[in-house]
């Protein structure tokens, strides 16, 4: 069994496949410190755990005509450490709401998604120390390389735009510590790439590899999987090669409480909601609305954001989380939410028109059905 060596996990997670491990945490906890326990981060895992000699362990970044070799020690050391709050989501978020109709993938409820503060040393520091000409105009992609294999030895892999990489402010760092401790076994023990407001596919686990090139990862997972297609779009006519790959998310949020099914004993007609919102490309959330009559009155959430003194970024990567008090009839009910990112980018009222047969991007309104007590 390849899987026997993963580490230990909470069994409060929701499981969506066990091997290779998928799990999000239980939504009532989700929201319950800004912060994500390292503990209760989702885990989406494509392939075993790979075991890393933390000691023999090196970075290799090659560049066509050099290359150099880095060792944890000198990640450490060689380069002035930065530290990055930022959320990060998979792109099957969601999925589950688009599953009435067809789709493929694991069935991830509004979990899929958590919010670290992750320190390591800059890529953009990374390239440049290695020689890295930052004007070579046929460079458009940074490439970076697990060591997590399948069967055929192909190693997990996916690739950034140059720009994004060598952006000083696009905060796209190797990571060696999660929320102050060494990066847990399932989140990519010993580094990770983090890529800040792009599809956390991006964000490789277990780095053994830092390439550039002129085009994309030829991965698997950069070719021909992590991207949408119009609603219209079957697997028969899903054409990979031209769909471009999802990179920058889209804003959404998400309602944590009350939990679906519960049934409320409202304190003087008003129930108090809870939940996230966030947007991808460093983009803030600017409001939140909440509304408990099928969208008829909207009420607007108070929102809690990162300490902008926190870290080194000039952009917002990181989840608003917010609360709103609703006023709610008795009966059934459903709760509804939706956000407003600093580009006044909204969410769409439902899922129809941006369902794509991959499930990915679920971004519409969210809904909660609950029962309200007399
Ligand atoms: N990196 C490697 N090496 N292998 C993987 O399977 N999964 C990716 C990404 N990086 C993956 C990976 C996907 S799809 C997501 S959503 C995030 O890691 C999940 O990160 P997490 O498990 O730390 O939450
Ligand atoms: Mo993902």
């Amino acid at each position: 069994d390849p899987f026997s060596k993963d580490p230990f996990r909470l069994p409060v997670f929701r499981i969506n496949s066990k091997k290779p491990f998928n799990a999000e945490p239980p939504i009532e906890l989700l929201t319950d410190s800004y912060i994500t326990p390292n503990e209760l981060f989702y885990v989406r895992n494509h392939l075993p755990v790979p075991e890393i000699d933390p000691d023999s362990h090196r970075i290799s970044v090659d560049l066509g005509d050099s290359s150099i070799q880095l060792s944890l020690e000198d990640l450490k050391t060689k380069f002035k450490p930065v530290t990055i709050t930022t959320t990060i989501q998979c792109a099957g978020n969601r999925r589950q709401e688009m599953s009435d109709f067809k789709t493929v993938g694991l069935s991830w409820g509004p979990c899929a998604i958590g919010t670290a503060r992750w320190t390591g040393a800059r890529v953009r520091d990374i390239l440049l120390s290695a020689g890295f000409d930052p004007d070579d105009k046929t460079i458009k992609h940074v490439h970076f390389n697990g060591f997590d294999d399948d069967i055929t030895n192909t190693s997990y892999g996916a690739s950034i735009p140059k720009q994004k990489a060598m952006s000083l402010d696009g905060d796209v760092i190797i990571a060696y510590k999660m929320n102050g401790v060494d990066i847990p076994r399932d989140h990519g023990y010993p580094v990770r790439a983090i890529v800040p407001g792009y599809v956390g596919a991006r964000n490789v686990k277990w780095l053994r590899q830092i390439t550039v090139g002129s085009d994309e990862s030829t991965s698997h997972w950069q070719m021909n999987d992590y991207k949408a297609f119009s609603p219209s779009t079957t697997f028969e006519t899903a054409n990979y090669k031209k769909a471009p790959s999802i990179q920058e998310m889209p804003v959404i949020s998400a309602i944590s409480v009350p939990k679906p099914g519960s049934i409320i004993d409202p304190e003087d007609g008003m129930v108090e909601v809870k939940g996230y919102a966030w947007s991808g490309g460093g983009r803030d959330i600017m409001r939140v609305d909440v509304s408990a009559d099928g969208g008829n009155t909207w009420q607007e959430a108070s929102l809690t954001k990162d300490d902008p003194d926190a870290d080194d970024s000039a952009h917002c990567w990181a989840w608003t989380l917010w609360t709103a008090e609703v006023p709610v009839a008795a009966g059934k009910v459903e709760i509804i939410c939706k956000a407003i990112d600093s580009a006044n980018n909204c969410q769409p009222e439902w899922i129809g028109p941006i369902w794509n047969l991959r499930g990915f991007l679920t971004n519409a309104w969210h809904r909660v059905n609950v029962t309200v007590e007399n």
